[in-house]
């Protein structure tokens, strides 16, 4: 059973994660319109992976006999700058998301709710891995500069990037 303190702290979480599926979705819809075709599958794939958590999370609290709340969400920008501003701002992103997960962990421990903070170390995994990749497109970024020609061929190459997870199952 959760307590109250830890299901409102889950259904905050929530939705971080949702308004984290927004911004990528507003990202990609924004590459796809500049003609960015692999950018903008990335950027697809990866707000259906923030919906994906958003869902497990949904799923946990239900079966824990919380009730999951779906809020209001902030309609996200429509334009990013340049793609480095919006990796940028990916990046940045996540580094938040990742100290709302070591916020909820705190929650967990002072509150001794051992079985959510054992769910969440999951969560703990995904932020390292999607810190590290969105670093790792940064740079990639910052190497290319202005050369138009290496954008052409990053905007291939991130194809690759998209990861399997997205079509798991929560
Ligand atoms: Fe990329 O953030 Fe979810 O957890």
């Amino acid at each position: 059973m959760l307590s109250p303190i830890i299901e409102e702290a889950l259904n905050n979480q929530i939705a971080v994660e949702a308004q984290s599926s927004q911004v990528y979705l507003s990202m990609a819809s924004w590459a796809e319109v500049l003609g960015f075709e692999g950018v903008a599958q990335f950027m697809y794939a990866h707000s259906d992976e923030e919906r994906m958590h958003m869902l497990k999370l949904v799923k946990f609290v239900n079966e824990r006999g919380g009730h999951a709340k779906v809020s209001a969400l902030e309609a996200p920008p429509k334009e990013f700058g340049s793609f480095k501003e919006m990796f940028q701002e990916l990046f940045n992103h996540e580094v938040k998301v990742s100290a709302c997960i070591n916020d909820l962990i705190d929650i967990c421990l002072q509150q001794k709710d051992y079985a959510t903070h054992n769910f969440l170390q999951w969560y703990v995994s995904e932020q390292i891995e999607e810190e590290a990749l969105a670093r790792n497109i940064l740079d990639k970024i910052k190497l290319i500069g202005d050369d138009k020609g290496g954008f052409y061929l990053f905007d291939n190459d991130i194809k690759q990037l998209i990861t399997a997870d997205t079509t798991q199952q929560p």
